[in-house]
C-alpha cells in the first residue's frame, strides 16, 4: 500500500487494541493531542486529518505540555491500559513537552510522544527553530526528550517504522519499562510516500503482561510473613496498575494484615475495610506512621518508594526486613530490600493462598486496628471542624467541604500544599477516584490533568483541586476543556502564593522571602480570568458557601471554577514523617542555626 510515513503512522496508530478494564477490546490510542506549526502540519496534520475521529480523534490543544498532561492524565485514569499520543512542531513545540515527559517518566505512565523534527535531507538548513548544535550535528531540540524517554527514536526514513512502532508499543504496554516514548519525526520524511507491507497496518491485539513471582523469591517472603510479629503492606501505584486493590483488600480482611497507602497507592483500600491505617510517610496519617516505625516486615507492593514514604529513609526500624514487591527490577533493588520480582496482583493471590489459615498475632492487628479507628475518627474531626467567620479556612477544612458535598468524586492535585493534605485527610471511596501526582509532583498538571482524567471517563465526577500558584503556571487548557465541551469542577484555593514552599521556608529557619504575592498587590481577579477562558467561574465567600455551591447542580458541558481564599499560614503538613531539607550549616539568623540543630539531630535518629 503506498502512504506517506505520515499516513501509515496514522493508520498503524489506529490499528493498536488493548484488552480494556472490562475485559473488553478498545483502541490502545485514545486520541491524539496537536498542536500544529511546520515540522507536523503539512504531512502528518494532512494524514490526521483523514482518519476516522470515532476510532482516533485530534484534539486541538493550547500548550504542548498542557496536552501532554493530559494525555497522561488520561492513561493514569485508565491505569496505563491506554494512553494517548502527542505531536509537535519542532523547536518550542517539542522542548515543551520535557516537563510533561519527565512526570510521565517518574510516574512510569505510557505517552507518545510524536515532536516534529528537522529535515532529514538537511536541505534547507537552518530550518526555522532549527537549535545548531555547533559540536554535533546529529542534536536536535528533540535530544532534550533523550534523558526523560524510556525510548527514544529519530525517524529519518519512512521504512524506519516498520521496527519503530512495535518497539514502541512494546514499551508503551510493558508494566516494568512503561513510559514515554519519543519518535522525533523529521519533518520531510513524514511527507515521503513508500510501499507499506500490508501486515504492518493490519489490526493487532496487545496484552499487558503479569509476570508471576520468583518461587523462591516468594517463598523467601511467606516465611518471613508467617514469622513476623508486626508485619506491614505498603500499597503503591503498582497495586492500582495491576487491577490489584480488590485482592488486597480481600487480602487484609483474610489475614488481618495492615496496609499502609502511597499518594500513588491510595484508594486501594476503603477506609473503613479492615486493615487500612490510610497514608503512610511524610504526608502520612498517625495510625500507619505508628505502624510502619514498629514493624518487623515490610511488605512494599508496587511503589517507588521515595523519600516521602519512607520518611527520607527514617521511618521504618533500622533491623526490620523489608520486601520489595515490583515488576521493574530497578524497584526491587531499592534500600537493600529482598526482590520479589513481579506483579502486585499475581503476588497477592498468591498470597492468599500460601497463607491459606494464617493471620498476624492478635496484639498487632488489635493495635494496628486501634490506631486505625482513632485516626479516621481524628481526621473526620478535623475536617468538620467549623472555621469561624473571621478566620480564613485551611486546606483541610476546604478538602471538608469537598467531602461532604461529593464524598464519590475522583480527585486530581499535583503541587502545593493540597497533596499532602488530601493524602492524610481526604477519605477516599473506591479504587481509581484519587489521581494525586505526587512523583513529581509538577504545578501545572492540576487542570490539565483532570482534562485528561474527565476525558478518560465522562460520567466520572472530577473534582480538581489547585493553588493559585500552579493555576496560574498552568491554565491554558481549561479553554482546551471548555472548547471541547469536558465537565470538570475545579476548586481553586487562593491563599496569595506559594503557601506550602512559604511555610518550608519557615520550618527551615527563614523569614518568608518571595514566596507569597505580599500585601499591596493587587488581588488577582480568578473568577474573570477562568470565565474569560470559556469556564463557569464564581467565587465563594467561605466554606458553608463552597459546600453549597458544590452541591447544586454543575454546567455539563464545560469546566465549573468556584474560587475560595484561604489561610497560606494554615498549613497542617506537620506531624508526618521526616522530610530531609538540607539546612544551612552557617548562617547569621539565630533560627537557621536553631533549624540546622534540629537537622543534624534528626540525621542522628532511627526509631
Ligand atoms: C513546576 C514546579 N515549579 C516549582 C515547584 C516547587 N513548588 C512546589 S509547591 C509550590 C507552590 C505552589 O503554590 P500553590 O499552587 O498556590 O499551592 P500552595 O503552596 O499555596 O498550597 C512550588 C513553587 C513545583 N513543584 N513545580
Ligand atoms: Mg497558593
Amino acid at each position: 500500500m503506498r502512504l506517506t510515513a505520515g499516513q501509515a503512522l496514522v493508520q498503524w496508530l489506529a490499528a493498536q487494541d488493548v484488552v480494556g478494564e472490562d475485559g473488553v477490546r478498545v483502541p490502545f490510542f485514545g486520541g491524539v493531542w496537536a498542536i500544529f506549526g511546520h515540522g507536523n502540519v503539512a504531512a502528518l496534520g494532512e494524514a490526521l486529518a483523514q482518519a476516522d475521529p470515532a476510532r482516533l480523534p485530534t484534539y486541538r490543544a493550547h500548550s504542548e505540555q498542557g496536552m501532554a498532561h493530559a494525555a497522561i492524565g488520561f492513561a493514569r485514569a485508565h491505569a496505563r491500559r491506554r494512553a494517548m499520543v502527542c505531536t509537535t512542531s519542532i523547536g518550542p513545540g517539542a522542548t515543551n513537552l520535557v516537563t510533561a515527559a519527565a512526570l510521565a517518566h517518574v510516574n512510569r505512565l505510557p505517552v507518545l510522544l510524536l515532536p516534529g523534527d528537522v529535515y532529514a535531507s538537511r536541505r534547507p538548513d537552518p530550518v526555522l527553530q532549527q537549535i545548531e548544535h555547533f559540536a554535533d550535528a546529529t542534536v536536535s531540540a528533540n535530544d532534550c526528550l533523550r534523558p526523560v524517554s524510556r525510548l527514544f527514536d529519530r525517524i529519518t526514513r519512512p521504512e524506519q517504522l516498520i521496527d519503530a512502532l512495535p518497539r514502541a508499543m512494546a514499551v508503551l504496554t510493558d508494566p516494568a519499562a512503561c513510559g514515554p516514548v519519543t519518535l522525533a519525526l523529521c519533518q520531510d520524511v513524514q511527507a515521503e510516500a513508500i510501499d507499506w507491507p500490508a501486515d504492518f497496518l493490519a489490526p493487532r491485539l496487545w496484552h499487558i503482561r503479569r509476570p508471576a513471582p520468583d518461587a523462591r523469591e516468594l517463598a523467601a517472603l511467606v516465611a518471613a510473613l508467617r514469622g513476623a510479629q508486626r508485619p506491614l503492606v505498603i500499597a503503591g501505584g503498582g497495586v492500582h496498575y495491576a487491577g490489584a486493590a480488590p485482592a488486597l483488600a480481600a487480602l487484609a480482611a483474610q489475614t488481618g494484615l495492615p496496609v499502609a497507602e502511597t499518594q500513588a497507592g491510595k484508594g486501594a483500600l476503603p477506609d473503613a475495610a479492615p486493615g487500612a491505617l490510610g497514608a503512610i510517610g511524610v504526608t502520612g496519617t498517625d495510625a500507619a506512621n505508628a505502624a510502619a516505625r514498629q514493624a518487623d516486615v515490610i511488605v512494599a507492593l508496587g511503589t517507588r518508594l521515595q523519600d516521602f514514604t519512607t520518611g527520607s529513609r527514617r521511618l521504618f526500624a533500622a533491623d526490620a526486613q523489608l520486601f520489595q514487591v515490583n515488576v521493574a527490577l530497578h524497584d526491587c533493588a531499592k534500600h537493600g530490600a529482598q526482590p520479589v520480582l513481579g506483579d502486585a496482583g499475581v503476588l497477592v493471590a498468591a498470597l492468599a493462598h500460601a497463607l491459606d489459615g494464617w493471620t498476624v498475632p492478635a496484639a498487632w492487628a488489635q493495635q494496628t486496628g486501634a490506631w486505625a479507628a482513632q485516626w479516621h475518627q481524628a481526621a473526620k474531626d478535623a475536617r468538620d471542624r467549623p472555621v469561624p467567620a473571621d478566620v480564613l479556612p485551611d486546606d483541610v477544612a476546604v478538602i471538608g467541604a469537598v467531602q461532604r458535598a461529593r464524598p464519590d468524586a475522583t480527585i486530581v492535585a499535583a503541587a502545593g500544599g493540597l497533596p499532602g493534605d488530601l493524602h492524610r485527610f481526604w477519605p477516599c471511596p473506591a479504587p481509581g477516584r484519587y489521581h494525586v501526582e505526587y512523583g513529581f509532583s509538577c504545578m501545572g498538571f492540576e487542570l490539565a490533568g483532570g482534562l485528561g482524567i474527565a476525558l478518560a471517563d465522562r460520567a466520572a465526577d472530577v473534582v480538581v483541586m489547585v493553588g493559585d500558584g500552579s493555576y496560574l503556571m498552568l491554565n491554558s487548557e481549561l479553554a482546551s476543556a471548555a472548547a471541547l465541551g469536558v465537565a470538570f469542577t475545579v476548586v481553586l484555593l487562593d491563599n496569595r502564593g506559594f503557601g506550602c514552599i512559604h511555610r518550608l521556608q519557615g520550618r527551615t529557619g527563614n523569614a518568608s522571602f518571595a514566596t507569597l504575592r505580599g500585601d499591596g498587590l493587587p488581588a488577582i481577579d480568578f473568577v474573570a480570568h477562568a470565565r474569560a477562558l470559556g469556564a463557569v467561574a464564581h467565587k465563594v465567600a467561605d466554606c458553608a458557601a463552597l459546600e453549597a455551591a458544590l452541591a447544586a447542580p454543575r454546567a455539563a458541558d464545560r469546566p465549573t471554577v468556584l474560587v475560595i481564599e484561604t489561610d497560606p499560614d494554615g498549613g497542617r503538613d506537620l506531624g508526618g514523617a521526616w522530610w530531609d531539607v538540607a539546612v544551612p550549616e552557617i548562617s547569621t539568623r539565630a533560627a537557621v542555626m536553631a533549624a540546622r540543630a534540629d537537622y543534624d539531630a534528626a540525621l542522628e535518629q532511627r526509631p
